[in-house]
């Protein structure tokens, strides 16, 4: 396999609303970040990936785009993310920016002109159709709650909004539009970015005949089918590599809801000109339930390691994987398949060991490195999260649900789980900020921080830091194949990864009990354990949320 450094990188994610106020407004801002370099070069990540950072009102955090090529106000300026930039360089670390194209803010002067008259130059620049007998052109939800069209009477159209209707959808069927974001890509590599993540865009390619979405149990039709993986997707991503990526050595991953390994294999296929990688998400939809992420089910780690085993495989040889379970849109692993009460800094070790040791590229979420959970908030009015407001609304007032059900489905799965301010230390705002932050600091910032983990060796955060040196220290890691053991038992996720001589076998124990290790090829040596997040070790069984790994040359 062709070795190169995004395959053997190791990528951390900054939300940098959240990250590092140095201002004293209680938001994150790029100085923030800046002051912040040296540990993420102590940790060993190689490339920082930044959720969007570009001028936005923020309906979506950021996420909702009205000035491609100018900074947030809240973050900084020009010259801080020239800083910033240029910093990361010095120590050898990379940047990576979050493009959002699937769709732009609705205070971007492109939706001004469009809006503005139906023969303006840029009006199709959107999806603008009809009503039907003075409804909306179909029956799509939107992804925050509502229609999918909004009405806009300037004249009298309806315009296609997946998300929020701040978020009208860009029309990449129209090539002068497509043009405008290969140059505002270009201007962003030249100006030296290392790469983008690409904000669900598989989603760009829309079926334009609009039929009607399935509405069972919903409250409007389901866009998927027609949204996601659409017909021209491809060529257009062919074509962004063809104008713009081709020309650098840049790192891309592309966000990409409802992806197939057979999608995949074009999106990230080594020879098919499109992106690196992409995150797809079945792995994080294995526990949904009757109201999707809103419903959890318990975690059923046969199906969770069926899927794993099915991309590993699916993609080896072809295309590449990337390998994450958190991001600043879902919940906390530790709270959600670990344990953050007696075992968190166990399971949490256990976690980063279980996912490290696959076959990709690994993402660490701000403050997984940290053990970090989800966040005990005690009412709605706490939350920030668009989607997690709506969805409360439209599950009281929509559905009916009472309120104590509704305010727990949005507890568990809100997004603003990961949302809340990175924990530094014990002082007050968590060393985050020295003034009341955007949203509030999880309350077990006093005990979880990087001050009482940057001087303990046993910490979660040193754990990583360790999976990190490992994976550069050992090609297996990262070359090496990935089969399956024990896939039917229940409470065992186990793999072999092998390299010409080398044979590395994992061992996660995924529950609170002690389990008994089936018996398999390996016999094994305590001499072979090169990773271990226990103190005591016992052939032939696992202690609750036990990590082995057995490095056999
Ligand atoms: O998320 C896309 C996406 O799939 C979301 O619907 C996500 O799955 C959902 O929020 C999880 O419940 C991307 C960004 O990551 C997200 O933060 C943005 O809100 C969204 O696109 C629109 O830009
Ligand atoms: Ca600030």
């Amino acid at each position: 396999m062709d070795k190169t450094w995004w395959k053997e990188s190791v990528v951390y994610q900054i939300y940098p609303r959240s990250y590092q106020d140095s201002n004293g407004d209680g938001i994150g801002d790029l100085k923030g970040i800046t002051k912040r370099l040296p540990y993420l070069q102590w940790l060993g990540v190689d490339v920082i990936w930044l959720s969007p950072i570009f001028q936005s009102p923020n309906d979506d955090n950021g996420y909702d785009i009205s000035d491609y090529q100018n900074i947030m106000t809240e973050f900084g300026t020009m010259e801080d993310f020239d800083e910033l930039l240029e910093e990361a360089h010095k120590l050898g670390l990379k940047i990576m920016l979050d493009l959002v194209v699937n769709h732009s803010s609705d205070e971007h002067r492109w939706f001004m002109e469009s809006r503005s008259s139906k023969d303006n130059p840029y009006r199709d620049y959107y999806i603008w159709r009809e009503g039907k007998e003075g409804k909306e052109p179909n029956n799509w939800g939107g992804s925050f709650g509502g229609s999918a069209w909004q009405y806009d009477e300037v004249t009298n159209m309806y315009y296609l909004h997946t998300f929020s209707k701040k978020q009208p959808d860009l029309n990449w069927d129209n090539p002068v539009l497509r043009n405008e974001v290969f140059s505002m890509m270009t201007w962003w590599l030249d100006k030296g970015v290392d790469g983008f993540r690409m904000d669900v865009i598989n989603m760009i390619s829309k079926d334009t005949t609009f039929p009607d979405g399935n509405k069972e149990g919903r409250l409007y039709g389901d866009f998927t089918p027609y949204v996601m993986n659409g017909p021209h997707v491809h060529a257009y991503l062919q074509e962004m590599n063809e104008k713009v990526l081709s020309k650098y050595d840049v790192m891309t991953v592309g966000e990409t809801p409802a992806v197939s390994v057979e999608d995949a294999k074009k999106y990230a296929g080594f020879h098919t000109n499109e992106l690196n990688m992409v995150f797809q998400f079945e792995h994080m939809c294995v526990d949904e339930g009757r109201y999707g992420k809103w419903s959890r089910k318990p975690l059923d780690l046969v199906e969770l390691k069926r899927i794993f085993t099915k991309w590993q495989t699916g993609l080896d040889g072809i295309g590449w994987n990337s390998l994450y379970w958190n991001n600043h849109d879902q919940p906390r692993i530790v709270s959600r398949w670990g344990n953050d009460k007696e075992y968190r800094v166990k399971s949490a070790k256990m976690l980063g060991t279980c996912l490290h040791m696959l076959q990709g590229t690994p993402y660490i979420y701000q403050g997984e490195e940290i053990g970090m959970t989800n966040v005990d908030f005690t009412s709605i009015h706490q939350y920030k999260d668009i989607e997690s407001l709506n969805q409360y609304d439209d599950f009281v007032n929509k559905i009916g649900m009472d309120k104590e059900e509704a305010f727990a489905r949005i507890k568990r799965s809100s997004r603003d789980n990961a949302r809340t301010p990175m924990q530094w230390d014990s002082s007050q705002y968590a060393g985050f900020s020295t003034v009341d932050t955007w949203i509030e600091v999880n309350p077990n910032y006093v005990d979880i921080n990087v001050e009482n983990q940057i001087n303990d060796e046993t910490s979660i955060l040193h754990f990583y830091r360790n999976l990190i040196a490992f994976r550069k220290a050992n090609e297996i890691v990262v070359y090496g194949t990935y089969e399956p053991l024990f896939e039917e038992n229940e409470t065992i996720f186990a793999y072999k990864r092998t390299l010409g001589e080398e044979v590395m076998y994992v061992l996660c124990n995924f529950t609170d009990k002690e389990v008994k290790l089936p018996s398999f090829e390996y016999e094994e040596n305590k001499k072979d354990l090169a990773i271990h997040n226990d103190t005591a070790w016992e052939k032939g069984m696992l202690r609750p949320y036990e990590a082995r790994v057995y490095l056999v040359k």
